[in-house]
């Protein structure tokens, strides 16, 4: 075997990848589809930075049109300032892999070289080495669901998640939409449960997902609705992905980018998977504070798998600290990122910053091994990343 280092980015640079959580759209869905440059500026991360560090107020920033608001960021975060949070580097990451450059060039000057580019969002994943990603597709969301009523984009790239929040939000109105679509006098619950085998024969998920914060977590054990649909689930084989610790608008003022961390409490997890033992969890947590006892219950209950640095935890430091934990507690048995790219682009720059920290820290476990006279060949590493860049994540779902 070559140097371990070059023969650890060869190999991590030549394995597909499953992206478990995303909320991208095949290009042909024109509503919905977000790609470019601006699109990428306009991220709801970079939105809070810029608001939280200038004189911006949402208010004017939300009058502008797209075009004008990816100027703003352009202008304060990477032109005044100096772009070093960790979304600002991605934008450059983005920009620097396709060779623009961006140096003291207005955001008309690089939006305009970037659409000389002409990207398919096809050439993004191949770019990425992306060979299928998962959406988050929510089936009460009646324009958003239109996308299962075409055929004109791939559905064995683009797969389909049922998102199932605004059961919890807004009960009332799913029923209503369940009411209207299935015709038939059914109760609440099996309404909602009819509607959800026509959406799950229309779409063809490989999970359903919820996101929570401490109160949702706290009472989903007892909550009716859920019960059926962990029954549901089970008759399925489908996992729930559970995404623990969000706290909607903290910042109403600023809309999407006002979302914040709850502080949950990880017992009523493992109350879960121990009373539905047949079902299948995934789960992130959103904040650093519950990483440990995540990753413990990882290694208590079969029935769930962790997944991927969620928001707030896709910071390098943190990923190499927690990554670490997670593999001295876990073994490879996890999967450790997903990208929730809302752009296409952002497959780029998601995925390129996590080979860097996953070859620091095989490379370290590797040595490790090493000095214990472990044989490390190139088909045991091959056969590590495919498990956790892909293998892990197909096996648990299928
Ligand atoms: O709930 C989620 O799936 C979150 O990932 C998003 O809602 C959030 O806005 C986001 O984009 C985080 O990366
Ligand atoms: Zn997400």
């Amino acid at each position: 075997m070559k140097n371990l280092k070059e023969e650890l980015n060869i190999i991590i640079n030549n394995t597909e990848i499953f992206d478990i959580h995303t909320h991208l759209f095949p290009s042909n869905f024109k509503t919905h589809y977000l790609s470019g440059i601006g699109e990428v500026l306009n991220y709801h991360y970079l939105i809070a930075e810029l608001l939280t560090s200038t004189n911006t107020t949402p208010n004017a920033f939300y009058n502008l049109n797209n075009n004008d608001r990816a100027k703003l960021i352009w202008e304060e975060l990477f032109i005044k300032q100096t772009p070093v949070s960790e979304a600002c580097k991605g934008v450059l990451t983005i920009l620097s892999s396709f060779e623009i450059d961006y140096s003291s060039k207005s955001f008309d000057q690089i939006n305009n070289e970037y659409l000389e580019l002409n990207l398919s969002d096809q050439d993004i994943l191949n770019r990425s080495k992306i060979s299928n990603l998962v959406m988050t597709n929510n089936p009460f969301d009646l324009e958003e669901w239109k996308l299962f009523e075409k055929k004109d984009w791939n559905s064995d790239v683009y797969l389909a998640s049922l998102r199932l929040d605004d059961i919890l939000l807004d009960p009332n109105k799913c029923i209503q939409t369940a009411k209207n679509k299935i015709q038939d006098n059914l109760n609440e619950r099996d309404l909602i449960i009819k509607y959800l085998d026509t959406a799950y024969e229309q779409s063809n998920p490989v999970y359903a997902a919820i996101s929570l914060n401490k109160d949702q977590l706290s009472t989903l054990i007892e909550n009716k609705i859920f019960s059926y649909i962990f029954e549901w689930l089970k008759l399925k084989n489908l996992p729930l992905s559970l995404l623990l610790g969000v706290k909607r608008q903290i910042n109403k003022e600023f809309l999407l980018a006002g979302d914040g961390i709850d502080r949950v409490d990880l017992s009523y997890l493992s109350k879960l998977c121990n009373k539905y033992p047949k079902n299948k969890f995934l789960c992130s947590c959103l904040s650093l504070n519950d990483q440990h006892e995540l990753t413990v219950i990882g290694r208590k209950h079969s029935n769930i798998r962790i997944f991927g640095f969620w928001w707030f935890m896709n910071q390098p430091t943190l990923i190499e600290m927690i990554m670490n934990l997670r593999i001295e507690l876990l073994g490879f048995n996890f999967i450790p990122q997903h990208s929730d790219a809302r752009v296409t682009d952002q497959l780029i720059y998601k995925w390129s910053h996590f080979k860097v920290i996953l070859n620091k820290i095989l490379f370290s476990h590797y040595s490790e091994l090493v000095l214990r006279g472990f044989k490390i060949s190139e088909e045991k590493i091959i056969t590590d990343v495919n498990k956790l860049l892909s293998k892990n994540a197909l096996d648990f779902i299928s």
